[in-house]
């Protein structure tokens, strides 16, 4: 498939996005995320990967335009920024000989401490991969549930800025290793929350001892732009999964969840009246390849033939959530 260019900026606040299942030779002036299963070749040794295969193609390329390539003195990250936003990737930690909510502990402690020193102190959006996510770690908790932990350690010990959370997505993948992105900007975004859902910073301890400290959205606003980043979204009504094993009614929840997050986001904080079709971007994630079929002839009847969307295989950190959708829509100030 041809590479794809979402929206195109010259300005230097601004943040664009391209799709595209090729690779793009403009790595030091992009900040590039793989996903594949597959092993890297050399080449690609400054472009982050994210071990959840593509389902449409061997593998996917996601990369944010309008950032330069720097290197930082902590633990030399390769960071990527400009006058407004930082995106980097968490340099991999190794899970042998550490509970993932050390290792996620560690790498957000990293993380915080990172943002400080560059002058970035708002973290608006994560990405998180690692293995094994609904599989018993220790102490009564599964791996999901200490990473939740680890996070909100983090949290209270080193972020300047906590609220409101960044929106997340957190995945389980099948290899190993916690791999975590990010952005990170100069002001604060604005959370928003789904009042059809208990917001996941106030979900009951039956969930596990530590709050998922994430918001359902985070709008963000710079010179040029205004960004809407809609977490990873299930099939979740308060705080109760829905339609257990029917992954087309999963979907439909899902894609009601996010138009409802958009709605809030264009009637309470002044985001373009725009339709889903126009985002930039849909990650849909898959626990099942075999409902590819099912799920994608469900989005695109929603969505059109023509919305930019890339279908990955990952598990959920419920294991009766079957798909799990994450979005990004892009208005530019006028
Ligand atoms: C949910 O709504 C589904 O722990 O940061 C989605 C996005 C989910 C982010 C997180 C969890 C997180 O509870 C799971």
């Amino acid at each position: 498939m041809e590479s794809s260019a979402i929206t195109k900026g010259s300005v230097n606040q601004a943040l664009n996005l391209d799709i595209s299942f090729d690779i793009n030779n403009r790595l030091h002036d992009a900040f590039t995320i793989r996903y594949s299963a597959a092993p890297k070749d050399n080449i690609l040794h400054d472009i982050s990967n994210v071990p959840t295969p593509c389902l449409q193609s061997s593998q996917a390329f996601e990369t944010w335009h309008g950032v330069e390539c720097t290197s930082s003195t902590i633990n030399h990250w390769q960071l990527f920024n400009n006058d407004q936003y930082l995106l980097a990737s968490v340099p991999i930690t190794p899970l042998e000989h550490l509970p993932i909510d050390q290792a996620t502990e560690k790498a957000y402690s990293m993380l915080f401490k990172q943002l400080q020193e560059c002058g970035y102190p708002h973290l608006i959006r994560t990405w998180n991969f690692f293995p094994d996510i609904t599989q018993d770690g220790y102490a009564g908790a599964n791996n999901y549930q200490l990473f939740c932990s680890g996070r909100a350690r983090a949290y209270a010990q080193y972020s300047l800025t906590p609220q409101p959370y960044p929106a997340a997505t957190v995945i389980g993948t099948h290899d190993e290793g916690l791999c975590i992105y990010f952005i990170a900007a100069k002001s604060a975004g604005i959370g928003i929350e789904n009042t059809k859902q208990v917001s996941a910073f106030e979900y009951p301890t039956s969930y596990g001892e530590d709050p998922p400290l994430f918001s359902r959205a985070l709008l963000h606003r710079n010179q040029d732009q205004q960004i809407l980043f809609i977490s990873g979204t299930a099939s979740i009504t308060g705080h109760i999964t829905q339609y257990e094993g029917d992954v087309n009614k999963q979907t439909e929840v899902c894609l009601e969840n996010i138009q409802h997050l958009l709605s809030t986001a264009v009637h309470e904080h002044q985001f373009a009246n725009i339709a889903l079709s126009e985002f930039i971007q849909f990650k849909v994630y898959i626990k099942h390849p075999e409902h590819l079929e099912t799920v994608k002839t469900h989005v695109q009847h929603q969505l059109g033939m023509h919305a930019p969307i890339i279908y990955l295989q990952a598990d959920m950190c419920r294991s009766d959530l079957l798909v799990e959708i994450e979005a990004l829509a892009i208005s530019p100030l006028s």
